[in-house]
């Protein structure tokens, strides 16, 4: 892997190199570590917009809008699609690209999928990546589109500075994401679909979630009212955006948040090598279940020292 001339392309704006780039510190090729080291003084931390919402919501429909409006404001825009069935055949997902795909053609949009599910389930720990290697190659705006309601949808919220709930009439919206805890988690509720008959409902729904006295939140998250196939309503979520990233917690405390979400990520990824063990990854401690087997050692103790040698030879072994 000649990392070196992949990052001089993708610095002079290569798009090739940065798809290929993205792809190896996907699959977390040799080398993905001290290539992103690299990369991050060259990191801006700008907005990154977690979209989420029930499936079918509309919020493929709607990153595609809401790019277009930015790429219509002068902004150069990253998408990244977390994807569940990437490693499937994808039904799903192939509206999507096409629906995504009308996009491609828009000055300074960029746009990638990827497998939702990292070694430790939730969102891919990569996606942290891409969304870094996307604002070090210079995008203004990322939006990540998430799928489905549960821990994705926790994760997302980690990894975004502005998260938007998209709902949609007749879904049973309000119950599902009460129940997932999406609910108090999003910064601005979009209410997309306002041309179907049940709009009204939903409308007043979100409402009486969202009152003061409900969620306790002050001021009210504001409601956008969108019907993305058309492009209503999409010039109001860009300004609610650029509104929240404005006036919501500074851009200290998010880098704080940022930085701190980034170590733990990382850190639970190389937890998750060892825990792996006795398979790849893990030091093969000779014996060890022999020992334990033998009644020499119990599961108690054995599962600290493992983890304790295995750490101490995983990171000599990378310091090397
Ligand atoms: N009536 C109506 N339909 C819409 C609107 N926006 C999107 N849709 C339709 O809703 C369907 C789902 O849209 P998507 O954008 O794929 O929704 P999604 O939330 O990305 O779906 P998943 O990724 O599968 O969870 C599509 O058939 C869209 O054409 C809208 O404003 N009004
Ligand atoms: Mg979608």
């Amino acid at each position: 892997m000649d990392w070196d001339t992949l990052m001089d392309e993708m610095s002079s704006g290569s798009i090739p190199a940065l798809s290929r780039l993205i792809t190896h510190v996907e699959d977390r090729s040799p080398g993905w570590r001290e290539v992103m080291r690299r990369l991050y003084p060259r990191v801006r931390h700008v907005p990154t917009v977690g979209i989420t919402g029930y499936p079918g919501s509309g919020k493929s429909t709607l990153t595609g809008q809401l790019a277009r409006e930015l790429a219509g404001r002068g902004k150069s825009v990253g998408i990244i699609a977390i994807d569940p069935s990437s490693h499937l055949t994808g039904g799903a997902f192939l509206g999507d690209r096409i629906r995504m795909n009308a996009l491609s053609g828009l000055e300074g949009v960029y746009i990638r999928s990827m497998g939702s599910r990292g070694a430790v389930g939730g969102i891919h720990p990569a996606a942290r990546d891409v969304i870094k290697i996307l604002d070090a190659f210079g995008k203004d705006t990322i939006l990540v589109e998430t799928v489905g309601v549960g821990q994705d949808e926790i994760d997302v919220t980690r990894a975004a500075q502005v998260v938007v709930l998209v709902c949609a009439p007749g879904q049973g919206d309000a119950i599902q994401y009460l129940k997932a805890g999406v609910m108090e988690m999003a910064d601005i509720y979009v209410a997309n679909k306002i041309d179907l008959p049940e709009a009204e409902k939903m409308l007043n729904n979100l409402r009486g979630m969202l009152m003061p006295g409900e969620s306790g939140r002050h001021p009210h998250p504001p409601i956008v009212e969108t019907q993305a196939e058309k492009g209503i309503g999409i010039a109001e979520l860009a300004d609610a955006i650029a509104k929240r990233v404005a006036t919501g917690p500074s851009r200290e405390a998010w880098r704080r948040r940022s930085a701190e979400e980034d170590v733990a990520s990382l850190m639970r990824e190389r937890l998750a090598e060892l825990a792996a063990w006795p398979g790849t990854g893990a030091a093969d401690v000779d014996g060890a279940l022999e020992d334990l087997l033998a009644g020499r050692t119990d599961p108690y103790a054995l599962a600290d020292d493992i983890l304790a040698r295995s750490l101490v030879r995983m990171l000599e072994k990378h310091r090397s």
